[in-house]
C-alpha cells in the first residue's frame, strides 16, 4: 500500500501529519527546482503555515529535469515523509504542503501558464549555484551559457528557471497582473541581489519593456537557508516505510536543526511566515556570511580533506580529531574575525551548534555529496573570506588547504590512484588542467588562473598564491590526513 490521503488515519500514532484540509487549501506558491532541500525546509515552513489555518499558500513545485520527484509524489497526492533524524531516534511527520509535481520539459507551456497564474503571488527556488547561469566570481549574467542563448531563442520552451521566470512575467505584464516576489533558497552570496540582476539582464533582453517593468516591480528579497538534508537511501526507505506501516516512495532525510533569515519584501502579499518561525529582517546579509562562511565553508573544506582522507561522511571525518581540530580553527581563527553580526548574536554558541550538527551520527551526509560544483561554491564559500583576511593582513592557512583540497580532489584521481567522479559544470576543463599539470606547482597556478571561480584579483595575489601552493605540495606529499594534523596543530 502507498502512502496517500487515505491512510493518513491509519498511521501509527508516533507519525505526525497534516490536521488540516489539504482540499481546502489553493496555490498560492510555486517553487522550482524540487528536491530533497526543498522538502526538508521551505515545504515544511508552509506546511505550518497550512497547520495555522491559512489556506492561500499551497506549493505547486516543479521540477526543471528529471520526473523522478514527481513519480514518486504524484501517487501519494504529494504527501511524503520528513525523517528527522539524531543520535536518539527518528522523528517522522506526513507533510502535505505540496499540492502537484509538474516537470517542466514535459510541458513547458503548463507550467508557465501557472506561474503566469494572478493566484501565484511567490516563487520559491532551490535550483543549485549552477541554475543562475551567471559568473560565480562576478554574479553576472553569462549571457553566452547555453541554456540562455537557447531560452532567449525560445522562450515559450525554456530550459531554465530564468527562461521560465520571464516567460511567465511577461505573460503577467501583458494581462496587467502584479509579478510575483521571488526568493532564492540558494547558497549563493546575496542570492536576492543576485538573482535580481541575472533576472532583470535577462529579460531586458527579452525586450525593452519588459525589462524595464521587472526591473522596477520584481522583488527579489534574500533569504538565508538552513538545514542539512543528505540524499535519501534506500535503506532510508525501507526503513520508512517499515514504520509507517504503508510505501513511501521517496522519504526525505533531515536533522532537528532548522533556519531561515528573510528580507521582509512581498509587495504582492505573504502568509505569516515569523509565525512559523522564519526570521524577517531588513539586511539578510550578516546571516548569509555566517552560515556561508561558517557552515558552508567548513562543509566544503571538511568534504575535499574528508573525502581524500578516505572518509566517507561528514560525522566520519568529524571523527577524527585533527579533522575536527582544523575545522573549529577554520571557523574561530580565519572566518569569524570578516563577520560584522548584529548585537546580540552568540557566534560561539552557533558555532558549538555546528559541530554538533557535524557530528550527528544519524546524517549519513557523504563527502562526496558536498564535494559537488565546487566552482560554483568555493567563491562564496572560502574565497570572499580569504578576500576579507588578506586585506586585513591576516593568515589564511586553513582556508587555503580547503582551496588545496579541492584542487586535488577536482583532478580526478584520489591519493590511492582510484579515479574520483567529479562532478561539476568544469568538469572537463579540470581534467585537461591536471592532465596539462606536470606537477602540484602548475596544477595550481592553472587552476587559480580560472577568472570565474577565482576573478581578477587573486591570481595576482601572492600571499594567497603562496600558502595554496604549499599546501597543495604537502598534500600530495604526506596526504590529506597528515596535512591536516599538521595545520590543525599550527
Ligand atoms: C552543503 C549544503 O551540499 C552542500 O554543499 O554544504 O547543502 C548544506 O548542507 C546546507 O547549506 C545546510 O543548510
Amino acid at each position: 500500500m502507498r502512502l496517500g490521503p487515505d491512510l493518513l488515519d491509519r498511521l501509527p500514532a508516533a507519525v505526525a501529519r497534516p490536521r488540516y484540509d489539504r482540499e481546502a487549501v489553493g496555490c498560492g506558491v510555486v517553487h522550482l527546482g524540487i528536491g530533497a532541500f526543498h522538502r526538508a525546509h521551505q515545504a515544511v515552513y508552509f506546511d505550518d503555515v497550512l497547520a495555522g489555518g491559512e489556506t492561500e499558500w499551497g506549493i505547486a513545485a516543479a521540477s526543471l529535469r528529471s520526473p523522478d520527484t514527481r513519480d514518486a509524489l504524484e501517487p501519494q497526492n504529494g504527501l511524503y515523509t520528513l525523517a528527522v533524524r539524531a543520535g536518539d531516534g527518528e522523528a517522522l511527520r506526513v507533510i502535505g504542503s505540496v499540492q502537484q509535481v509538474l516537470v517542466a520539459p514535459e510541458d513547458p507551456e503548463r507550467l508557465i501558464a501557472l506561474l503566469a497564474d494572478p493566484r501565484i503571488r511567490i516563487v520559491t527556488l532551490t535550483i543549485t549555484e549552477k541554475g543562475y547561469c551567471h559568473d560565480p566570481a562576478t554574479g553576472a549574467l553569462k549571457e553566452d551559457h547555453p541554456d540562455v542563448v537557447h531560452d532567449l531563442g525560445d522562450l515559450f520552451r525554456p530550459r531554465s528557471a530564468l527562461g521560465f521566470l520571464a516567460a511567465a512575467l511577461a505573460g503577467r505584464f501583458a494581462a496587467g497582473t502584479p509579478p510575483f516576489t521571488i526568493v532564492s533558497c540558494d547558497n549563493l552570496p546575496a542570492n536576492g541581489k543576485t538573482l535580481k540582476a541575472v533576472l532583470d539582464r535577462f529579460c531586458a533582453l527579452v525586450s525593452d519593456e519588459l525589462g524595464q517593468w521587472v526591473r522596477d516591480e520584481v522583488c527579489c528579497p534574500s533569504s538565508m537557508v538552513d538545514r542539512i538534508v543528505p540524499a535519501t537511501t534506500d535503506e532510508d526507505r525501507a526503513r520508512v516505510s517499515a514504520a509507517l506501516g504503508v510505501t513511501d516512495a521517496w522519504p526525505v532525510m533531515t536533522e532537528p536543526f532548522t533556519q531561515w533569515v528573510l528580507e521582509d519584501r512581498f509587495p504582492n502579499g505573504r502568509p505569516d511566515l515569523a509565525a512559523v518561525g522564519v526570521e524577517l529582517v531588513d539586511d539578510v546579509e550578516p546571516f548569509e556570511h555566517m552560515k556561508l562562511r561558517l557552515l558552508n565553508g567548513s562543509h566544503s573544506t571538511l568534504a575535499y580533506l574528508g573525502y581524500l582522507g578516505g572518509y566517507q561522511t561528514v560525522s566520519e571525518t568529524m571523527a577524527d580529531p585533527a579533522y575536527a581540530r582544523l575545522v573549529r580553527g577554520l571557523m574561530d581563527e580565519e572566518a569569524t574575525p570578516t563577520l560584522h553580526m548584529p548585537p546580540g548574536t552568540d557566534l560561539t554558541a552557533y558555532k558549538d551548534a555546528l559541530i554538533e550538527r557535524f557530528r550527528n551520527p544519524a546524517l549519513k551526509h557523504r563527502t562526496w555529496q558536498i564535494a559537488m560544483d565546487g566552482s560554483q561554491k568555493l567563491p562564496q564559500r572560502l574565497l570572499g573570506t580569504i578576500r576579507d583576511r588578506l586585506a586585513a593582513g591576516a593568515s589564511i592557512d586553513r582556508l587555503a588547504l580547503g582551496v588545496a583540497a579541492w584542487m586535488r580532489y577536482v583532478t580526478g584521481v584520489d591519493e590511492k590512484g582510484e579515479p574520483i567522479d567529479v562532478r561539476d559544470p568544469m568538469a572537463s576543463r579540470f581534467k585537461d588542467i591536471a592532465a596539462a599539470a606536470g606537477n602540484p606547482e602548475t596544477l595550481a597556478a592553472s587552476l587559480i588562473g580560472i577568472r570565474e571561480i577565482f576573478g581578477d584579483d587573486l591570481p595576482a595575489e601572492p600571499r594567497f598564491i603562496r600558502p595554496v601552493k604549499e599546501a597543495l605540495a604537502s598534500l600530495y606529499r604526506v596526504g590529506a590526513r597528515a596535512t591536516v594534523a599538521e595545520t590543525a596543530g599550527r
